[in-house]
C-alpha cells in the first residue's frame, strides 16, 4: 500500500520539482578563468533565485586547484556533457570548446571576453561579452550592478582568476575594469596584497617538485630542422634562483640521455623567469661542433651557467628560426 501512496505522490509533482539545476560552465582543457568563472556565474545566478551548479570539462590544474583549496571551494563536477536541463556557458562562445551534445536548445546564458564564436540559441538568452581581461571581471560587474552580495570564499576565487587571466595586470588585455575589480576583489576577500597571491599562484603552477624527465617534458615539441630531430621544451618560472644548480645537473644529466639514446641531434631547454622577465638556456647536441655553433649564437656558456638572454624567449619565434641556419 504504502509504495502505491509513494508512486501517486511522485505523479503529483510538477515536473519542473524533478528538473535538476542548469549547469555553468567553460571551456575545454578548463584554466583557471574558466572554472572560476563557472563558481562565480553560477553564484550569481543563484543569487538572483535561479537553480544552477558549476561544472568543468576536466579536472582543475595545479594553480586552479591551488585556489581552491586555498578559499575553500569544492572541485566543480567534472561534465562531458550539457546535460538534460539547460545550460550556460563562460569563458567561451565557441561551439568548438563545447561538449559534443551542445544544442541552441540548451543554451541559455554566455558571459564571456573573447571574439563573439559560433554559438546561436534556440530563444533570447542573456549574453554579455566585454573586452576585458578576464570573464570573471564581468562577473564581479554584474554582482555589483544588481547590488548582490560576494561571497568572501568566491570574491577570492574570482580575484585568482582576473590575476591569472591579466598575469597580475600585466597582460596587454589588461582594462581599468580589471584593475578595479582586482582592488574590490581583495577587498571582499580579505587578500592584503594580490601580487603576493599571484606569485603563490604562480609557483603552484610552476612547481619544480617533479622528476628531470618530466620538468623537461612538461612544454617539449620536436622539430625536423634540415633532417635533423631537435627537442625544445620550456619551462615557466617566477624567479631564475627558484632553478638550482642540484636541479640544472638532474636536468642536463636528462638531456645528455635524451641526445644518447633517442636519436635527437640536439635537445634544448628554454627557462623564461617571470619576475625578472629573463630567458636562460641550456643545451645538449650530439656534435660537439653543431653545439658549440648554437652555443656561440645564443651566448650559452660551455659550463651550463645560465646565461641570462635579455627578456622572455618565444620558441616559435626566438629559438625555432635561427636553428635552420645552424643545423645543416
Ligand atoms: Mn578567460
Amino acid at each position: 500500500m504504502k509504495t502505491k501512496h509513494l508512486a501517486l505522490a511522485l505523479l503529483a509533482l510538477p515536473l519542473a520539482a524533478l528538473a535538476s539545476p542548469a549547469l555553468v560552465f567553460g571551456h575545454k582543457s578548463p584554466d583557471t578563468d574558466t572554472i572560476a568563472g563557472a563558481i562565480g556565474a553560477s553564484a550569481y545566478y543563484n543569487a538572483r533565485g535561479l537553480e544552477t551548479v558549476p561544472a568543468a570539462q576536466g579536472a582543475p590544474n595545479p594553480e586552479t586547484r591551488y585556489l581552491l583549496r586555498r578559499f575553500g571551494l569544492p572541485d566543480p563536477k567534472v561534465i562531458d556533457s550539457v546535460g538534460q536541463d539547460g545550460f550556460y556557458i563562460v569563458d567561451f562562445s565557441d561551439t568548438a570548446l563545447a561538449p559534443r551534445d551542445f544544442s541552441p536548445k540548451g543554451l541559455r546564458g554566455i558571459i564571456d571576453h573573447h571574439k563573439l564564436g559560433d554559438a546561436t540559441s534556440a530563444a533570447p538568452i542573456e549574453c554579455v561579452i566585454m573586452p576585458y581581461g578576464s570573464a570573471c571581471t564581468i562577473i564581479y560587474e554584474l554582482f555589483t550592478q544588481r547590488g548582490l552580495e560576494i561571497r568572501k570564499d568566491i570574491a577570492g576565487m574570482l580575484l585568482g582568476a582576473v590575476l591569472s587571466d591579466t598575469l597580475n595586470l600585466t597582460s596587454e588585455t589588461t582594462v581599468d575594469a580589471d584593475r578595479a575589480a582586482v582592488a574590490a576583489l581583495a577587498r571582499i576577500a580579505g587578500v592584503e596584497d594580490p601580487s603576493a597571491l599571484f606569485s603563490e599562484m604562480f609557483r603552484a603552477k610552476a612547481s619544480l617538485d617533479d622528476t628531470p624527465a618530466n620538468l623537461l617534458h612538461r612544454d617539449y615539441k620536436e622539430f625536423d630542422i634540415n633532417g635533423h630531430q631537435v627537442g625544445i621544451g620550456q619551462l615557466d618560472l617566477l624567479e631564475m634562483k627558484d632553478f638550482g644548480d642540484d636541479l640544472k645537473a638532474k636536468i642536463t644529466a636528462e638531456m645528455e640521455r635524451a641526445v644518447k639514446e633517442d636519436g635527437l641531434e640536439v635537445v634544448m631547454l628554454s627557462l623564461n623567469s617571470f619576475n625578472e622577465k629573463q630567458n636562460a638556456l641550456l643545451l645538449r647536441a650530439r656534435d660537439p661542433r653543431l653545439r658549440a655553433a648554437i652555443a656561440a649564437h645564443f651566448k650559452v656558456q660551455d659550463d651550463d651557467s645560465l646565461t641570462r638572454l635579455e627578456g622572455l624567449a618565444s620558441r616559435k619565434k626566438h629559438l625555432v628560426p635561427p636553428l635552420y641556419d645552424l643545423i645543416k
